[in-house]
């Protein structure tokens, strides 16, 4: 059976790897992902200059999940370049990156086109953790402004990652706007924002930032993820591919992602719940399952996800 996908230049021989933000802040958790079973590195979403992050509590596992308000604590985008320039391996690596404002996104992704990074950029449209800024990507307007001022001079392959939508009007008016644009890859999707997790024994809220207030990841948000993936395949231009990221806890959930139309899958709370031993049982898993429908490879099920008449 044949695991192996593509995005832009890059092959994965796997589909899985990390979500961003899961186990790859430091060189140390980064070097263990690539000496896992996953299929490559996303990095740390990377801002100009190193963060802290949120005061802690600030991560929560539920049984059906977790909760997470981190504010974005990461090592600063030169720490992220140089261990990319300094890692020898034959994984892609997909270097996320982000800011608090438009102006240092656009200023991180210019010393990523000016470096010589030629592998895959995210650029994250959708942190809900930063105290006090909205999400761009629930704003049409600054989406479709900062990928203009992005593609201005960006030429290297790029993807955006996507809060979730709810709406079908809001897949049409994002996906209009997506389509313009010269993007390798979206990735659907970023944390369910701005959920609450209540400890009934302490009466009070289970992580400190914002009130409670943190993005959910893990089994409550597959059914979200499944519908932005199925709802953007159907919709962005086909040269357009599709990281489906939320939820994933088995092979099979892997196996439906791809069925919607993803090309790799990301995986985020398993990881911090299993550790990096997820992506062996979860390749293991899908490539029984696709043994058992007579699959040889990705191709031969991928978007084939059936309607009723
Ligand atoms: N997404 C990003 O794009 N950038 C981040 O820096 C980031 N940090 C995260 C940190 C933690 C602890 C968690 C749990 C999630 C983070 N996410 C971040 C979101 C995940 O990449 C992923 O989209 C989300 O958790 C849904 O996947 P899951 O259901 O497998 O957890």
């Amino acid at each position: 059976i044949d695991l192996s996908a593509t995005i832009g230049n890059e092959t994965f021989q796997h589909p899985l790897i990390n979500a961003a933000g899961v186990w790859d802040e430091t060189a140390t958790e980064m070097n263990a992902v690539l000496a896992s079973d996953a299929g490559g590195l996303t990095t740390k979403s990377a801002t100009l200059a190193p963060r802290a992050g949120n005061p802690q509590p600030r991560y929560f596992d539920t049984d059906l999940g977790s909760i997470n308000s981190m504010g974005l604590p990461n090592q600063g985008l030169a720490y992220y370049l140089d261990f990319i320039a300094n890692t020898d391996t034959n994984k892609p690596i997909d270097l996320s990156v982000t800011g608090t404002k438009m102006a240092d996104q656009i200023d991180a992704l210019k010393q990523i086109q000016a470096s010589d990074f030629a592998g895959l950029c995210e650029l994250n449209l959708s942190c809900p953790n930063v105290v006090g800024k909205p999400q761009i990507g629930y704003d049409l307007e600054a989406t479709k402004e900062i990928l203009d001022r992005v593609f201005a001079f960006y030429t290297k392959p790029l993807g955006v990652k996507l809060p979730p939508y709810f709406d079908l009007q809001q897949y049409d008016a994002m996906a209009e706007i997506l389509n313009q644009y010269p993007l390798t890859y979206i990735n659907a999707i970023n944390s369910v924002g701005n959920g609450l997790v209540v400890d009934p024994e302490t009466e009070r809220v289970i992580i400190k930032p914002k009130g409670g207030f943190g993005g959910i990841g893990g089994k409550y948000i597959k059914p979200v993820a499944l519908a932005n993936v199925r709802a953007f395949r159907q919709r962005l231009r086909p040269e357009i591919k599709i990281i489906g990221t939320g939820g994933v806890t088995t092979g099979t959930d892997v196996f439906e992602l791809i069925l919607c139309g993803a090309d790799i899958v990301e995986l985020g709370t398993v990881v911090m719940q299993e550790g990096l031993d997820a992506f062996a049982r979860i390749n293991q898993e899908l490539a029984d399952l696709m043994a058992a429908k007579g699959y040889q490879n990705l191709a031969d099920f991928r978007g084939h996800l059936q309607e009723y008449d």
